[in-house]
């Protein structure tokens, strides 16, 4: 057994073993935590005991910053920044939180000592799969970027017992399986049992009026839940800051019913706590309206109730009075999921604090910013009213007086308009009626925002031009961005330490100082060490590649990535067409010159999106006659990475050479893979759209590849009665590659198979892939052009990184805090 007779004795200086930050204060740590906390001794942990006995261990180093962190807070009593959103995507934690906190070295090598490989801890992890897609992600950037930041932010969200569904490959099919992402425990949780709140739903209001006869209401629910805190702390990069992530479990306000119990009903004694733990139990995949509509909208008021409620006991702490929460806190509501929040803190403000309606709208209109993620019309929520009547009485009688109050003023302003009026309602009267929660957003928030200057534009122009046309000053844009600390420290350790060793520190919090990379663009020693970086990171998911899927990839390929949710806009079929085109060529002539490619997709279909999952098949049908292909010989590759997650992403940007940002324009509010893959040196095919415009601009019209319909052609095109056929007829290319699809090619012989993705394309095609086609090959072929010139790619890729800085999620959130947030940093000086 390992000599254990230290563990109470401080390492080396005078440190603690708790907070120590050298190889020996962290070395004593780790065996302290895997012998008190996990009960076993070096010889007999396994592969979990070491991964938690180290995550005790950076967790304990966390809580000295936290616990400094609300001291500082305490005292200075600061504006804070609360997000509210449904999604979180953190990835896993523990290499973010040892690069945070600087001690990434002295961990390696005080496992080492003990004969451990931290990479193999890291890898062990487990995420939390709180999230769709690129959402949730974005809340993640926005938590790692405030820390760093030193702004004082709380993020507030569900902690699902079950994220999104982890997906398998079956015979080319996405198959869905539960994600049990808390079946071994998640050290880095904190659960706070003093900190919960009552939640109620259903039954019916009563009006009464009081001793000084005053109206008040009072809501008599049907049920009341509790509310329980977990809390994971937030660490910032190289500062003290830690702010806090804080999710809701519900729990039945009294576990066991006792008197069903000793009736004898075992079954009815615990089947409430059964239904309460069903409010958080499962993360809902988007593009699903129809199923779990209740649920969901009992979700998003149980998280918006308990994280407003959480806000008003802090508040009470400040002792000032409640007329003034806005100057507190400001709200940040994450699409629509957490709109509800509007009608909650009225219903807080009127009924438990029983201020007036003026002064509880004039505290509200003050609190909440809304941002909005899509154009989508189908992903803009609406409730039916008597599903809201049921749950919510009474915030839908607070939602009917803030429509009607809303209301009047509209047609105040619009006299000789009334279908204005109609249409700027919180109530969609076309039957069946509906709560449209953008609106109730949009009238509840002092700002509204979109996620890039397209997007931004759009929504003015589309789907809140009323609004827009009603308050203009209300309307900002803020261009998303992402974390360089996970997506290029992290991720890539070789281009970190080239960029350190070239621009010295400073870059990974201000990016804008890779700049300083220009000079070296055209260096060729410089090129050369790019492209081992680069060579080494597709080395490294190869590696992956093989042990996830067994298809073996060329390093000397041309890597061609996309890596995003599967859904039609997005258009993963269209990169589809390009293959096959590719492989029909080859097959048309087997010695024809091409550089060789490997196609890597990765992405879930929602569940009951029969279109997206047959995409997928298809992505795997091709994949399985491509690799194969004695003809083809190698020169092109198709792989579906199954499960794809941000720590698949994190294997995949750095290895990347093109990234395909190719949805139709005028859907994709901004992407932020597009990002995540330029910082890593990746070249773009992309359309005009979301932030890929700005990404254009910033790198250099000449260092991307541009292709496709604008989103004003795209608008007209459709308009104007789009026929695919004539596409499909004029281009032998595209006939050839719809027709292979069609007879049945990939699908053994069976026709059937593919038909619906045939019709659909031929028929409506309502995303253009078939109007977009030949520019994308011919953008396409320019690329392989482009990639044979290796000095040119290469100083392209540096270009990019070099100018990629606005992207960072640090210049995002600056924005907000000074446009609508207005707060300020708060440093934390460490106890
Ligand atoms: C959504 C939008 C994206 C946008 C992100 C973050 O993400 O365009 O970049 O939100 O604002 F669609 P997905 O759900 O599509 O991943």
């Amino acid at each position: 057994m390992t000599k254990h007779n230290n563990t109470t004795k401080p390492g080396g200086n005078g440190e603690s073993i708790r907070t120590g930050m050298s190889e020996e204060a962290i070395r004593l740590a780790f065996l302290d935590n895997l012998f008190y906390v996990q009960g076993r001794f070096l010889e007999v942990a396994s592969l979990d005991d070491k991964y938690k006995a180290l995550a005790y261990t950076v967790r304990d180093r966390l809580l000295h910053r936290w616990v400094s962190t609300i001291r500082t807070y305490q005292q200075a009593n600061p504006r804070t920044v609360c997000y509210l959103s449904a999604e979180y995507l953190p990835g896993p934690f523990m290499g973010l939180n040892l690069l945070n906190m600087g001690i990434e070295e002295p961990t390696r090598k005080a496992l080492q000592s003990l004969g451990i490989d931290l990479e193999s801890l890291i890898a062990y992890e487990q995420e939390p799969g709180l999230g769709n897609g690129g959402l949730g992600r974005l809340a993640a950037c926005f938590m790692d970027s405030l820390a760093t930041l030193q702004i004082p932010a709380t993020s507030y969200g569900i902690r699902y017992e079950f994220g999104i569904f982890q997906q398998d490959i079956r015979n080319g099919e996405q198959v869905e399986t539960t994600d049990n992402w808390l079946h071994y425990g998640n050290p880095w949780e904190v659960r706070r049992p003093q900190i919960s709140y009552d939640v109620k739903i259903g039954g019916h209001t009563e009006h009464y009026t009081n001793e000084q006869g005053l109206h008040r209401v009072r809501w008599v629910p049907h049920e009341t839940f509790r509310g329980v805190a977990i809390d994971t702390p937030i660490l910032g990069h190289d500062v003290n800051t830690v702010n806090l992530m804080r999710l809701w479990r519900a729990e039945a306000a009294e576990a066991l019913d006792f008197h069903a119990f000793n009736e004898g009903d075992y079954y009815g004694a615990v089947l409430r706590e059964v239904r309460s733990e069903t409010i958080s139990k499962v993360l809902y995949p988007n593009d699903a309206p129809e199923i779990g509509k209740r649920l969901r909208l009992l979700q998003q008021h149980f998280f918006v109730t308990c994280s407003l409620q959480d806000m008003m006991r802090v508040h009470r702490t400040t002792g000032m009075p409640i007329e003034r929460f806005h100057e507190k806190f400001t709200v940040q509501l994450n699409d629509t999921h957490p709109a509800i929040a509007v009608a909650e803190l009225m219903r807080l403000l009127l009924d438990n604090h029983h201020l007036d309606w003026d002064t509880a709208w004039h505290v509200t209109r003050h609190t909440f910013a809304y941002t909005n993620h899509t154009l989508l019309p189908e992903a803009l929520e609406k409730w039916p009213i008597p599903l809201f009547q049921s749950l919510l009485p009474r915030h839908l009688e607070i939602i009917y007086e803030i429509n009607s109050r809303f209301l009047d003023e509209v047609r105040q302003r619009y006299p000789f308009d009334p279908d204005r009026a109609q249409r700027l309602s919180i109530i969609d009267e076309t039957l069946p009626r509906h709560v449209r929660m953008a609106h109730l957003a949009c009238i509840g928030s002092f700002a509204i925002n979109g996620v890039a200057e397209l997007h931004s534009q759009l929504l003015k122009e589309t789907v809140l031009r009323d609004f827009y046309e009603l308050w203009p000053e209300k309307f900002q844009n803020k261009t998303n961005g992402v974390t360089p600390r996970r997506f290029m420290l992290l991720s890539n350790p070789g281009l970190g330490s080239l960029l350190n060793e070239t621009l010295g520190h400073g870059w990974e919090t201000d990016l804008e100082q890779l700049r300083g990379l220009e000079a070296h663009a055209d260096d060729p020693a410089f090129q050369e060490r790019w492209r081992q970086v680069k060579r080494q990171r597709k080395e490294a998911l190869a590696g992956e590649v093989h042990k996830l899927c067994g298809i073996d990839i060329t390093p000397t390929s041309l890597y061609d990535v996309q890596v995003k949710r599967i859904h039609e806009y997005k258009r993963q079929h269209l990169n589809l067409l390009h293959i096959i085109t590719l492989y029909n060529r080859i097959k048309r002539n087997p010695a024809l010159d091409i550089v060789p490619r490997t196609f890597i997709f990765g992405g879930k279909s929602a569940p009951g999106y029969a279109m997206a999952k047959l995409i997928i098949r298809l992505i795997n049908a091709v994949a399985e006659m491509v690799n194969r292909d004695r003809d083809v010989a190698g020169r092109l590759k198709v792989v579906f990475l199954p499960n794809f997650s941000v720590k698949l992403g994190q294997w995949v940007y750095p290895a990347a050479d093109i990234s395909q940002q190719i949805s139709t324009a005028g859907k994709e509010a901004s992407g932020t893979g597009n990002m995540k893959f330029s910082m890593n040196g990746a070249l773009t095919i992309g359309t005009l759209d979301g932030a890929n415009v700005e990404i254009r601009e910033d790198v250099g019209a000449e260092n991307f590849f541009l292709f496709g319909l604008d989103a004003d052609a795209v608008s007209h095109t459709l308009a104007n009665g789009y026929r695919p056929w004539d596409y499909y007829n004029a281009n032998q290319e595209l006939k050839d590659v719809i027709d292979l699809i069609a007879s049945g090619f990939f699908a053994h012989g069976d026709r059937s198979l593919f038909q619906p993705l045939v019709d659909h394309l031929l028929q409506h095609d309502s995303y253009l892939l078939l109007a977009d086609y030949a520019d994308y090959i011919a953008c396409q072929d320019q690329v392989s052009a482009a990639y044979r010139d290796p000095q040119r790619w290469t100083r392209m890729s540096i270009l990019n990184v070099a100018r990629i800085g606005k992207f960072s999620s640090d210049r995002t959130i600056a924005e907000y805090c000074r446009d609508i947030w207005k707060v300020q940093p708060v440093p934390v000086k460490l106890d």
